[in-house]
């Protein structure tokens, strides 16, 4: 800075933590109702806005569900597709940095 006694440190520039697009993959098997229970369930969605996506999803071929953290994201995706294959459906979880 101005004074010469002193040397500081530029301060960093604040920088917001990158977000995480979810996307839920179409397949021919899963059932309808099974995705709408999966965004209601894992994504707090409502009945009507869950049942918006799995038809958007359904038509054209994936759709975002949310953005996240990291580290939300990383779980949201893990409990998903471990609800699938518990339930032996073949659906798809996903993320993408944004
Ligand atoms: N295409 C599926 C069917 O016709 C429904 C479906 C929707 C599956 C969304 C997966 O992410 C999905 N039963």
């Amino acid at each position: 800075g101005q004074d010469t006694s002193i040397l500081t440190k530029p301060k960093a520039k604040t920088e917001r933590p990158p977000l995480y697009k979810v996307m839920l993959l179409n397949d021919d098997y899963t059932p309808m109702e099974f995705v709408v229970h999966v965004l209601e369930r894992f994504f707090g969605l409502n009945h009507a806005q869950a049942f918006d996506i799995m038809l958007t999803v359904h038509k054209k071929g994936l759709a975002v569900v949310g953005v996240f953290s990291f580290e939300v994201a990383e779980t949201k995706v893990a409990q998903v597709m471990d609800f699938a294959r518990r339930h032996q459906h073949p659906l798809q979880c996903t993320m993408e940095k944004e």
